[in-house]
């Protein structure tokens, strides 16, 4: 029986994965310790997975439901595996920090994704830990971040001119927006299965904390976003073909790294579904 092997990046958070092949189902055995080590590293890096968008899908499928991405195009007969591919796909919303479908009541638990196709240079991918950005706040900031609730809207990242070019994509934005109006979520969110706090706004989707004044939320946000993404609480991925990460996006932020244009880069991705986020 294969041994897998996990090896932290980093303290706030990270890990490479080996002794696994993600093209074939996992064992029950393989499939608790790449959760644990998910819970633990909150973004797992696999080396040398070249594996097919079915076979994505059904490993992204052990750790819940997938779920189908409003706006992004899907693999044909594999809707559950989208692809951000530059050459035809506006990516650059993903060029800011942001958490995944925070737009939603039950964002994402996190996803899968898979390099196929990576320009000469550039194109790394960042994330960021919440937990780790929570953690080193000061205690009276903790104590007013509790109860505090934000909007989050799908919009900011998806806006009506860029998304809505051709009489098509105007239809299906409308559509999209009508079904995710703008929604809250806890400015601090507790993980549902390790109980570990972290920080959930982000600079993607959260446009105002409900509690506070406009000002008052400008700069609280502002100091948050700022915060949340220091460098040591962030890893930077180079990508290789064929590499996988998998993240929770319950406790995480990432950002891709739009530096690599006009050479294409084609990435598929598998979404687990999550849960409605609380804090206790
Ligand atoms: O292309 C990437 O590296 C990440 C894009 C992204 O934000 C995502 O897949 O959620
Ligand atoms: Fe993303």
């Amino acid at each position: 029986m294969s041994h897998l092997t996990i090896t932290p990046l980093s303290s706030a958070l990270g890990a490479q994965i080996s002794g696994v092949d993600l093209a074939q189902p996992l064992n029950v055995e393989q499939r608790d310790a790449i959760e644990q080590a998910l819970l633990k590293h909150q973004v797992l890096f696999f080396r040398d997975q070249p594996i097919n968008p079915r076979q994505q899908a059904h490993f992204a499928a052990n750790f819940g439901d997938l779920h189908i991405h409003p706006i992004y195009p899907n693999v044909p007969g594999q809707p559950e595996v989208l692809i951000l591919d530059t050459a035809h796909t506006d990516v650059r919303d993903n060029a800011l920090w942001h958490t995944d479908v925070t737009f939603l009541p039950a964002p994402a638990l996190g996803a899968v994704l898979s390099a196929k196709q990576l320009p000469a240079f550039g194109g790394d991918t960042l994330w960021a830990s919440g937990i780790a950005a929570y953690e080193a706040l000061s205690p009276p900031l903790k104590a007013m971040l509790q109860g505090l609730t934000a909007t989050h809207d799908f919009v900011k990242s998806f806006p009506r001119e860029r998304f809505a070019t051709t009489p098509e994509d105007l239809a299906q934005w409308e559509a999209t927006c009508q079904k995710n109006p703008p929604l809250s979520h806890p400015v601090i969110r507790t993980h549902p299965v390790s109980g570990r706090t972290s920080l959930f706004v982000n600079e993607g989707f959260t446009t105002r904390i409900n509690e506070l004044s406009d000002s008052e939320s400008e700069v609280i946000l502002k100091l948050l976003f700022a915060h949340a993404t220091r460098p040591e609480f962030t890893i930077r991925w180079r990508w290789q073909t064929n590499d996988v990460a998998f993240w929770d996006n319950r406790v995480t932020q990432h950002f891709a790294v739009d530096d690599y244009r006009p050479a294409r880069r084609v990435m598929h991705r598998a979404t687990v579904m999550g849960d409605v986020p609380f804090f206790r």
